[in-house]
């Protein structure tokens, strides 16, 4: 929907209270030509283009809580492309381009801020692996740079570049083309498009089982009754393991709690997203000038979505010997998610052993850049049974393969 300026200012004067819904409350109908378990960006994403692109109707995105309440809610919206091996520069490039472009096609400002992801080396060590990392980036032809101390002092003044540092600064290496993202409108923009487009959006509605016959499923168990389905999409981020189980196979995964945290907000300090390679530490300035940050995960497999005190401290402990000026900011907020892990780090995409039952799955720590490319090879093979040439090297077969596609340094903080 588009606003003249005079409606839009009179909305402002008369207190916001004249808006439509941005999308129906649609009630749960019996069957449906595709269902999509999961109502975070991806699921919604999936909906959208399985609708767009495929030209399917009758589909549903079923959300136990609302949608954008799970990860997608809770990341730091991080978006690049800078991993190492071809197969994920190919599928994490591709996100990167969807979302260079989507608050135009989804007509809803998603806040992309390219405004740079730079990691900071503290070693030879680090060093010599950022150049080999940055060789193979640019062989993919992805934007990726090193910089030496001088020049990363030019991005990010405010960091500790003293010699006797616990974390001295020896260089970096920077994507450009990396940044931020409004995560929450990433979920609201593709809901409302998908919605546009007829897909009913049920939140409040969690899948409790499956009825499986025939190595097919017919229907799936809701806290609002069952759901008769013509093909399934499975789009749940931490839970995926869960259902996994509930279909009857394994995932070769684990599942983690990840936290992050903001501050206060403050002035504009930092202009790009600085990561420390070595701590994992990240930190970046949000449009209201909280600082949002983070580091990797608390390797204690866990379905408690909290952090815990002793990881709060490690990753206040680093950013703020990286950051020295920032040791003076209160603390606002502190929250986590679970995130599901592959041996590989790396998704697990397209076909699952049930017939109609197909894998948005394994994200990890790293899917929120990746939410437009989730949620468009869903609904590919959704739609046509089989996998688009991008997402064909994340098959689950690889496992059995032995063509793993390891970027546990790539996945940036889950080392
Ligand atoms: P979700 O948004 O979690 O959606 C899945 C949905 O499934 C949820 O809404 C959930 O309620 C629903 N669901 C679960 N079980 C059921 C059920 N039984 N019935 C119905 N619905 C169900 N990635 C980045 O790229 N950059 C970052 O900077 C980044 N930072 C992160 C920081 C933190 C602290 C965390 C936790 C993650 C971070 N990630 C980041 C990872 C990223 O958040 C996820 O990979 C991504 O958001 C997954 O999106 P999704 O749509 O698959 O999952
Ligand atoms: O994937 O860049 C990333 C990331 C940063 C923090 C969590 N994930």
């Amino acid at each position: 929907m588009r606003y003249s300026s005079l409606a839009l200012l009179r909305q402002g004067i008369a207190g916001h209270g004249g808006w439509p819904q941005a999308w129906r409350s649609a009630a749960l109908q019996p069957s449906y030509d595709a269902v999509i378990i999961g109502g975070g960006g991806h699921g919604l994403a999936a909906a959208y283009y399985l609708a767009k692109l495929h030209r399917l109707r009758r589909i549903a995105v079923l959300e136990k809580g609302w949608i954008g309440g799970g990860n997608t809610g809770r990341n730091t919206t991080i978006v690049r492309s800078n991993y190492f091996f071809p197969q994920s520069v190919a599928l994490y490039d591709f996100a990167l381009r969807q979302y260079e472009q989507l608050s135009a096609e989804l007509n809803y400002n998603i806040m992309l801020s390219q405004r740079g992801v730079i990691y900071l080396g503290h070693s030879d060590h680090d060093m010599e692996t950022m150049a080999r990392a940055v060789n193979a980036m640019q062989i993919n032809g992805i934007d990726t740079e090193l910089l030496d101390a001088a020049q990363v002092r030019a991005e990010v003044p405010l960091a500790n570049f003293a010699a006797d540092a616990r974390f001295p600064i020896h260089g970096a290496f920077i994507q450009r083309r990396g940044g931020i993202a409004r995560h929450d409108a990433v979920a609201w923009g593709y809901a409302r498009a998908a919605d546009g487009l007829g897909v009913d959006i049920i939140q409040n509605c969690e899948v409790t089982g499956f009825r499986i016959d025939n190595n097919r499923v017919r229907a799936v168990e809701t806290t609002q009754g069952p759901v008769a389905a013509g093909v399934v999409g499975l789009s749940v981020s931490g839970h995926s393991g869960v259902f996994a189980g509930m279909a009857g196979f394994r995932l070769p995964i684990t599942s983690y709690a990840l936290q992050a945290m903001v501050s206060e907000p403050i002035k504009p300090a930092l202009n790009v997203v600085a990561s420390s390679w070595a701590t994992g530490m990240y930190v970046s300035q949000s449009d209201k000038g909280e600082l949002v940050f983070g580091a990797g995960l608390d390797l204690y497999p866990s379905y408690a979505q909290r952090g815990n005190l002793p990881t709060t401290q490690a990753i206040v402990a680093a950013m703020t010997e990286i950051f020295p000026p920032f040791r003076r900011l209160k603390m606002l907020r502190q929250w986590a998610g679970i995130v599901d892990v592959p041996w590989d780090y790396s998704p697990i995409l397209g076909p699952s052993p049930v017939g109609n039952l197909y894998l948005n799955a394994g994200w990890g720590t790293g899917g929120f850049k990746a939410t437009p490319a989730g949620g468009y090879f869903l609904a590919h093979a959704m739609a046509t049974g089989g996998h688009h040439p991008i997402s064909a090297p994340f098959d689950l077969s690889r496992f059995a393969r032995a063509a793993l596609i390891d970027e546990a340094a790539g996945a940036g903080i889950a080392h």
